[in-house]
Parts: C-alpha cells; sequence; structure tokens
C-alpha cells in the first residue's frame, strides 16, 4: 500500500472518528431526536475492510450500525449523516429515518433493514444477480456477534456457501451484543468456527489494527472475484459505547474498557504511521484540518435545511 493511500486511511478513520463525536455533541445539545449509535473503537474493521473494494466493479457494501466508517469509505457525505440524525427534509431519507439507514446503488451501499442476519440473503441475492449479469461484483456484508445467533445468519451462510458467492462477511466481535456478553450466548470462542460448518474459509484478524484489516479483506475481495467464493472475516474488537447512546454500559467492567481503550484504534494507527516515517505530523494535522473543515461545512448546509414535519409522515407513503 502505498503512501497516499495509507493516508486515505488516515483520513477515513479521522473522519469517522470526529463524525461521531460531533454527532455526540449535537445529541447533548438536545437536537438529535431519537438515539445515536456510535461505532466509536470500531472504526479500524468498517474502513480497513471496505477500502479493499473496487469501486470499478461496483462493489457493494452493506453496513451496520457500527459501520460508518465503510460508508465514509464507500462515498457517502457527513451532510447526509448530519441531516438524517438533525431530521432534515432534504436528507437522504426525507428526514424519516437517522443513522445509515440509506441506499445509493451507484456509490455501492444499501442500507440495513433492522431484523438481525437478514442482510446477508439480501447481499447473496445481490451478488448473485450481478455474476448473472457476467459482472465481476463483490459484496461485503458486516454481522455482529449477537447477530450470528439468528436463523437467518444460518441459513444465508449456507446458501453463500453452497452458490460459492462471491461475498465476504465480516463478522465484529466486539464482546456485547446489546448487555449480553458473548459467552452468555455461545459456546464457542471464534465467530470464524461458525463458517467452518458450511464449508467456508475464515480468517481472524485484530479489527483494530486498520491495516491488518485491509489485509485480510483484500484477500477475501480478490479471491472472490477470482471465483474463489465466500468468506467470513472475524474481527476482533470492541464496542467503547453502550448500544445507543441511552445505554450508559454499566454491565461493562470498567478494567475491560480500560485494556481496550489501550487498543483504540485511531490513536494506533497515528502512531504507527509516525514511527514508521510514512507521514510526519503536520501531514497528519493537514487531514484532521481537512476534515473538520469539511464537517463544519456540512453540518452548516445542514442546520439551514427544512426540519421534518409531523404532516410530511404521510406523504409519499401510501399510494
Ligand atoms: C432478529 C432481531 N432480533 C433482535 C433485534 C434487536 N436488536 C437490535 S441490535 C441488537 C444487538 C445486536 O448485537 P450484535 O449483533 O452483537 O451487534 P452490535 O450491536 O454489538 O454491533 C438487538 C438484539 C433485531 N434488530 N433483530
Amino acid at each position: 500500500m502505498n503512501k497516499e493511500q495509507q493516508l486515505e486511511i488516515y483520513y477515513y478513520l479521522h473522519l469517522t472518528r470526529t463524525l461521531e463525536d460531533k454527532l455526540e455533541n449535537l445529541l447533548k445539545q438536545g437536537k438529535i431526536i431519537g438515539g445515536l449509535f456510535r461505532s466509536l473503537g470500531q472504526e479500524a474493521t468498517a474502513v480497513g475492510s471496505a477500502y479493499a473494494l473496487d469501486k470499478n466493479h461496483n462493489d457493494m457494501v452493506s453496513p451496520l450500525t457500527r459501520d460508518m466508517g465503510a460508508m465514509m469509505v464507500m462515498g457517502a457525505q457527513p451532510r447526509e449523516v448530519f441531516s438524517s440524525y438533525l431530521a432534515r427534509t432534504t436528507s437522504p431519507n426525507q428526514g424519516r429515518d437517522q443513522n445509515l439507514h440509506f441506499t445509493d446503488l451507484q456509490r455501492g451501499f444499501i442500507g440495513t433493514v433492522s431484523p438481525l442476519g437478514t442482510m446477508i440473503a439480501v447481499m447473496n441475492g445481490v451478488v448473485m444477480g450481478a455474476r448473472m449479469q457476467g459482472k465481476q461484483t463483490v459484496g461485503m456484508v458486516y454481522i455482529g456477534d449477537g447477530a450470528t445467533s439468528t436463523g437467518a445468519f444460518h441459513e444465508a451462510l449456507n446458501f453463500a456457501a453452497v452458490q460459492n458467492l462471491p461475498l465476504v462477511i465480516v463478522a465484529e466481535h466486539n464482546g456485547f451484543a446489546y448487555s449480553t456478553p458473548t459467552a452468555k450466548q455461545m459456546r464457542i470462542q471464534n465467530l470464524a468456527d461458525r463458517a467452518q460448518a458450511y464449508g467456508m474459509p475464515s480468517e481472524i484478524v485484530d479489527g483494530n489494527d486498520v491495516l491488518a484489516v485491509y489485509e485480510v479483506a483484500r484477500r477475501a475481495v480478490d479471491r472472490a472475484r477470482e471465483g474463489g467464493g465466500p468468506t467470513m472475516i472475524e474481527a476482533k474488537t470492541f464496542r467503547m459505547r453502550g448500544h445507543a447512546a441511552h445505554d450508559n454500559q454499566s454491565y461493562v467492567a470498567k478494567e475491560l474498557l480500560d485494556e481496550w481503550r489501550k487498543k483504540d484504534p485511531l490513536e494506533n494507527y497515528e502512531r504507527q504511521l509516525l514511527e514508521s516515517n510514512v507521514a510526519i505530523t503536520d501531514e497528519l494535522e493537514a487531514i484532521r484540518n481537512r476534515v473538520e473543515a469539511l464537517l463544519g461545512e456540512d453540518l452548516a448546509w445542514t442546520e439551514s435545511q427544512p426540519t421534518f414535519k409531523g404532516e410530511d409522515a404521510v406523504a409519499g407513503v401510501y399510494a
């Protein structure tokens, strides 16, 4: 990976982190209607994996709550996220929904539907359709540890394996499904074991090491494109906030959070770039300033936009 790409990855990691920091501030200011879901601590998993996709082949992702970083890599704009959370009528969902529930087939992302596990079947269809059309599209779909216990997950994983589909499944092992620790909902240590049951190759990676995530994702994407079928990647990471902002994580041991704070993916990557002489401090600061300027501009634009009104809810829903 050349210097430009390594700095681009830094840009996306920093963009994701700062965008969500600003959303948290907006929530505290009472400007966000509804909840706020963050990917704090998990940004490297989303950014590193999506960065392995190729837009020239119309690769597609289906992100989850913790995959803001993948959306940014695919070209989603901060103003689309701000305006969704701030319920503006000019947001991708016209103010009807927040978070990452929006789709753009051109840019290659399909907004998730809430029943967990089901998006793997949807992405199976997407890549199967593309293959029938003679395209070399690879799909990437994200799944949480909790969601790997759904029936939908197992049915879709088997189908992807049997059909040898060009799909990469990124399983985010972040310790908790809402308040349930992984050990209380499965007897296995590694989510990757689930893939073995279907004859699907899997790899385990440090989900907080963005370059390591990129490497395994790149291998899986290349294999899928060459007709080698699906791969499941298990990214070991940690959810540094509650399920959403209303959840104070009181059920997570402080020691565990302290331990994972030391493995912060953004701080570690920054150190790595400096220590390996890929970048100097000024270059990283210039990137941070670029992010700050973009977010300032997009938030100002969002705040100038009209707010969703109750009566707007009935338009465009029924014929
Ligand atoms: C089939 C289904 N069951 C329950 C829920 C409610 N729910 C939403 S998120 C969530 C926890 C998900 O945990 P996990 O898959 O580990 O992802 P994480 O939030 O840790 O990223 C639950 C139970 C749902 N959306 N769909």
